[in-house]
């Protein structure tokens, strides 16, 4: 008898053509009463597969007693309850390392877009206001600017890179120092007062909740610029729209938000706010990487090999 494999939300079809034929695949995903199909599928379950916005809840371990890994096709794992895969015995994978450039791409997109405000400079064309009203406002240059970076993981990195080629300085944010040639501040607060723009590049969860505050925020200042292609819930949400709203922010470059896929309505009344639909990764290679890197954990469990990119679990309560 074939593996049994749970799909809990898909991967792209080159890689679902794969996971049919080597599995026996069971569509959540497609189930029209998902409790129902849980408690009669559930307990003949091997693994399971989900993405980020999706996850894995403790009733979904619980309802698959046999499941003994669950893989995910994101880098984040915020919507994956950690500790009940470990209190299951199920092994958690993610899709690390294969989207950080086309994420760090998005980051510097969304500044550049803020910074000389694309989404303004677009309507002065399409409007005629070009015509009627001459040039459109001056707007603020990348180069010689600081941006500061909360969160300095392999994402936090690859902005950096991208930012020091734009000839802007670096600084970061952290919970220690590392050795790297940036300047480091224990809080975004303070990381904020030393930049002209932050990034927040933190891995989303309990622990980075509201991480970048609103003092964080106030400290950006009217000509700030505040870009997240982390998690929406690393950023005082209603604070940044007063302060987008005030002014007392500049302007924001957003991936993410709170309560996607119907982010707050205000954000689309901002005009000093360039918005993006959680879409950072969201290019054919690389989800079809990440999707391959989740086919390929899969493969490794069931022939008994190393992971490729375990996520690190609690620890059990003896
Ligand atoms: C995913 C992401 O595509 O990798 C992550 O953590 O946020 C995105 O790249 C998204 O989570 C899929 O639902």
């Amino acid at each position: 008898m074939k593996p049994q494999v749970l799909i809990i939300a898909p991967l792209l079809p080159g890689q679902m053509a794969q996971l049919e034929a080597a599995y026996d695949l069971h569509r959540l995903d497609k189930a029209a009463d998902k409790a129902a199909f849980l408690a009669e599928v559930g307990p003949q379950i091997d693994a399971a597969v989900t993405v980020g916005s999706v996850g894995f809840t403790r009733a979904q371990a619980e309802a698959l007693p046999k499941c003994k890994i669950v893989s995910t096709s994101s880098v984040g794992y915020d919507k994956i309850d950690l500790a009940a895969c470990a209190a299951h015995g199920i092994a958690v994978t993610n899709t690390p390392d294969v989207l950080t450039d086309d994420v760090a791409d998005t980051a510097l997109m969304l500044l550049l877009a803020a910074a000389r405000q694309l989404p303004q400079g677009e309507a002065h064309v399409r409007t005629g206001a070009w015509a009627k009203k001459g040039q459109m406002p001056l707007t603020m240059a990348l180069k010689g600017k600081t941006l500061g970076v909360v969160g300095l993981g392999r994402i936090g990195q690859a902005i950096a890179d991208r930012a020091e080629a734009f000839g802007m300085a670096i600084a970061y944010s952290g919970r220690s120092p590392k050795d790297v040639p940036y300047a480091y501040y224990p809080t975004p607060e303070a990381l904020a007062a030393e930049a002209d723009v932050i990034v927040a590049a933190a891995a989303g969860g309990p622990e980075t909740k509201g991480l970048v505050s609103r003092a964080a925020l106030e400290a950006l200042g009217p000509k700030g610029i505040f870009v997240n292609i982390a998690r929406g819930s690393v950023v005082d949400e209603a604070a940044l729209i007063e302060l987008l709203q005030s002014g007392k922010l500049g302007a924001a470059g957003l991936d993410v938000f709170e309560n996607e896929p119907n982010p707050d309505p205000a954000f689309v009344t901002l005009e000093n706010a360039v918005l993006y639909p959680h879409h950072a990764s969201g290019t054919v290679e690389t989800r079809e990487a990440m999707s391959q890197l989740v086919v390929d954990n899969i493969a490794a469990h069931f022939a008994g090999q190393p992971l490729p990119t375990p996520v690190p679990l609690p620890k059990v309560a003896a």
